[in-house]
């Protein structure tokens, strides 16, 4: 089954919305199998963020993201990457809509509340940057059948 990578952004940790936001994916019938509180360090946010690196923003970007906790997640179910990109909403909180999770909580580009992984690629690159292999739980969930 397919995995993404999500993560509560320092500022979506600040304002109180992690459950919030578990909440939302949880409902919507996909399974948590990794999830950890954590601070990141220099050197993991210039490789998860390495394909920004000659933009101006970079360098306030990972200031941002190594200023305070993040809750990182890996979620698991069909189309999970699309649909949790979906769920998050545009970069822009400004052109996400509402209903989204950047439309309802956010306001400006700098401080967007979550990230979601954009693609099969780059889901397997985080998974593996963010969690080691044992931190990755497989289960069954008993809602499964009345999910799929
Ligand atoms: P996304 O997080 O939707 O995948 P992205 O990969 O283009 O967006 O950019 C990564 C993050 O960088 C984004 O969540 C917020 C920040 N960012 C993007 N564009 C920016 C801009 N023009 N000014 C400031 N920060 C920006
Ligand atoms: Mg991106």
């Amino acid at each position: 089954m397919e995995k993404t990578f999500v993560m509560v952004k320092p500022d979506g940790v600040q304002r109180n919305l992690i459950g919030e936001i578990v909440k939302r994916f949880e409902s919507k019938g996909f399974k948590l199998v990794g999830s950890k509180l954590m601070i990141i360090s220099d050197d993991l946010a210039y490789n998860h963020y390495g394909e920004h690196k000659d933009k101006p923003f970079f360098g306030g970007l990972v200031e941002f993201i190594t200023s305070g906790p993040v809750f990182a997640m890996v979620w698991e179910g069909e189309d999970v990457i699309t649909t949790a990109r979906d769920m998050m909403g545009a970069t822009k909180p400004s052109e996400a809509i509402p209903g989204t999770i950047r439309g309802d909580f956010g306001i400006t580009v700098g401080k967007n509340v979550i990230h979601g992984s954009d693609s099969i690629e780059s889901a397997d690159k985080e998974i593996g940057l963010f969690f080691s292999e044992h931190e990755i739980v497989s289960y069954t969930k008993q809602d499964s059948e009345w999910i799929y």
